[in-house]
């Protein structure tokens, strides 16, 4: 942190100089000369506020926004308000902005208590999970206690200091409750801190008691002085990258795993030159993807349960491991059966030792870019043998020609939704972002996508949330409004959170969402079957009175129409060839765009290579079920750990 102390401060003269403030007041001033400092370049660390107002914060938090915006204090800086429609939906846009930003600019999030509240504990939990800064401000019960029970209060007979929010505490990385006014200060310092640093960051909550909001307090002035956060970047231990670069020359046939952190450490440029000057070749995970470009190459593409049959047979064969800002989810390690070397080895370089340690790894705890750095120069003259490069060569060709063959199969009478994805790939721009989360599209984007540039490629994938999609491209835009951003929402995601539509159309904010319509769940559909549960419970049908199931005709949802609803521009494709005129027409477009289009429940998704655990029921009166568990007993058998 930055010294920079106000100039109206006498040093000389005793006791503090104070301003009186309520406390949603202090916390908006002082929230608005929050910066951080990356490679000298300095932003402010809130872009904003995302809120929805109740009794829970309309009068303290609500109160400061508004004299903020229109009457603030000389030198204080604007904390500009969003209108969100609803809280799960806002802490996802305030991810999806900070991650475009790579974690060095954030946006808060202010809820009522009570629902308000609760309905942000999914965006924390995937916030946290998915190492992404954003601030959360739930309100909360009178410290007081004078009028409990209050309108939405849980009242536990345990404990009168328990309240909902203590529901945020497993799901965030900071947790704190400010039930006396001066509690703000070491609080707000601390929760800063945790949101800057890159190993702890993620989500960082205050809890704001209703009454506490609104109190008056002297506050010292030098609490709202401008700071500076430095965001780190650690550099490697010399005896750690020593041993780490002793294990890469000895290896045979490393691989490289790319994860997220390689993009937030924004090391794309030394991933490159590493893979330039070693020759080894690169797999990227769902968070990774773009930290290489598609046609370096070394690049291979996707690795694990929904990766390249490139990367997966590298994978089997590695000898060495080289994970990169990764934190090796079950789908990267295809739940530990992808690294199939009896001899595998592991070094991690991760800014997170808690990450850096996973399958036994020769640790190297630094920040992503200048581990890399580092890597390539201790291993200098250093290459793999050239057969092992062009063998990862052949590899990555054959799969070029499968992903051709997925961009354009020509499938009907319902077009596959790969064919949609090849279209966005060509039709998109290099800069342009592509966001993803949920449904049967992560997989096949994984396998299929061909990121040009580290943004083009968002797929939320640690929390793999229904309903991010949306209220991401909203984020993302507010992040780079330069570039197109294109959600792709099923329309099972698209039922569940399709609100913050209307925030896009209120902030006049032009994304892309294109809604692919399969009348079910194409995901849980083809996995259902492959425990065998017949897909039970997967598609959108009507219950018939004959059989009480839902086995009747699809529901008669018209999402056209309820997407026109919002006040965007809707447009239906039925063929490949008119959705690219349809995506021709949005991106030209000065407005918000749906593009609707109805694919193929059953795919063709493009070939698997590697497994992925889901435990099947042991005992059955189904055969299907008897079979399915058959061969996901034959399949364990390959799982193991890494030791
Ligand atoms: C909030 C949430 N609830 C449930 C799930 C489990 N889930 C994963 S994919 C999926 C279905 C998605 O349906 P849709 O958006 O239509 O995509 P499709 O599978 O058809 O491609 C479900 C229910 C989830 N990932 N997130
Ligand atoms: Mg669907």
């Amino acid at each position: 942190m930055t010294d920079e102390r106000p100039e109206v401060r006498d040093a000389t003269a005793p006791g503090p100089i104070t301003e009186r403030l309520t406390v949603g007041q202090a916390l908006v001033r002082f929230l608005a000369a929050q910066y951080t400092e990356r490679d000298g370049v300095e932003q402010a660390l809130f872009a904003g506020v995302f809120g929805i107002f109740g009794h829970g914060n309309v009068a303290g938090l609500g109160q400061a926004l508004v004299q903020n915006e229109v009457d603030p204090a000389p030198g204080e800086a604007r904390l500009k308000y969003y209108h969100a429609r609803n809280e799960q939906a806002m802490v996802h846009a305030a991810v999806a902005f900070a991650r475009t930003r790579n974690r060095l600019q954030t946006m808060a999030c202010t809820a009522s208590i009570g629902p308000g509240s609760t309905n942000m504990v999914t965006g924390a939990a995937l916030a946290t999970i998915d190492r992404i800064p954003v601030l959360l401000l739930p309100s909360d019960i009178f410290a007081t206690r004078f009028p409990d029970p209050v309108l939405q209060q849980l009242e536990d007979p345990r404990s009168l200091d328990i309240s909902v929010n203590d529901a945020f505490k497993p799901v965030s990385r900071f947790w704190d409750r400010i039930n006396r006014p001066e509690q703000l200060i070491p609080s707000a310092l601390a929760a800063m801190r945790v949101l800057t640093d890159p190993a702890e960051t993620g989500a960082v909550t205050l809890c704001l008691p209703q009454d506490v909001q609104a109190e008056g307090y002297d506050w010292p002035v030098e609490f709202f002085r401008r700071r500076v956060w430095h965001v780190a970047r650690p550099v490697p231990e010399p005896a750690a990258l020593a041993r780490a670069a002793a294990a890469i020359r000895a290896a045979k046939r490393p691989l490289l795993v790319a994860g997220g952190g390689v993009i937030y450490s924004e090391a794309s440029a030394e991933l490159a030159a590493f893979a330039d000057a070693t020759g080894i070749p690169v797999a990227d995970t769902q968070a990774g993807k773009g930290a290489i470009a598609f046609d370096h190459p070394s690049a291979v593409g996707g690795v694990g349960s929904t990766g390249t049959a490139a990367a997966n047979a590298l994978a089997a064969e590695a000898d060495l491991v080289i994970g990169v800002g990764t934190r090796y989810t079950d789908f990267t390690t295809a739940s530990h059966t992808v690294f199939a070397n009896r001899d595998v080895a592991f070094v991690n370089v991760n800014v997170l030792a808690f990450d850096a340690a996973k399958h036994a790894a020769d640790m190297v705890v630094a920040d992503a870019r200048e581990g890399l750095r580092a890597l390539t120069d201790a291993l200098a003259g250093h290459r793999v043998d050239p057969a092992y490069e062009a063998r990862a060569t052949r590899l990555a060709a054959e799969w070029a020609a499968v992903t051709d063959e997925c961009y354009h199969r020509g499938h009907g009478p319902l077009p596959a939704q790969t064919e949609v994805f090849g279209a966005l790939n060509e039709l998109m721009g290099d800069e342009d972002i592509l966001i993803n989360a949920a449904g049967s599209m992560p997989g096949d984007l994984q396998a299929l996508w061909r990121a040009r540039s580290p943004h083009q490629y968002h797929l939320e994938y640690g929390y793999s949330c229904m309903g991010y999609e949306i209220p991401a491209a909203m984020g993302a835009k507010l992040a780079a409004p330069e570039r197109e951003v294109v959600a792709i929402v099923g329309d099972g995601t698209y039922q569940m959170m399709p609100a913050e539509l209307a925030t896009i159309v209120s902030e006049n904010l032009k994304v892309i969402v294109v809604l692919l319509q399969n009348h079910g769940y194409a995901s849980i559909g083809a996995l259902s079957e492959s425990v065998g549960s017949q897909r039970f419970g997967t598609r959108y049908r009507m219950r018939t009175d004959d059989t009480d199931l839902l086995d009747g005709p699809p529901v008669p949802l018209d999402l056209v129409a309820n997407a026109r609803s919002f006040g965007l521009d809707v447009i239906v494709a039925a063929t490949i060839e008119e959705f690219r005129a349809a995506y021709a027409t949005a991106a030209a477009a000065p407005r918000a765009t749906v593009i609707h289009i109805e694919t193929d429940l059953q795919g063709p998704n493009p070939p698997s290579s590697a497994w992925w655990d889901v435990p099947v029921a042991a005992e059955s009166r189904l055969a299907s079920t008897r079979t399915a568990h058959e061969a996901y007993l034959e399949a364990k058998k390959n799982q193991r750990h890494y030791l």
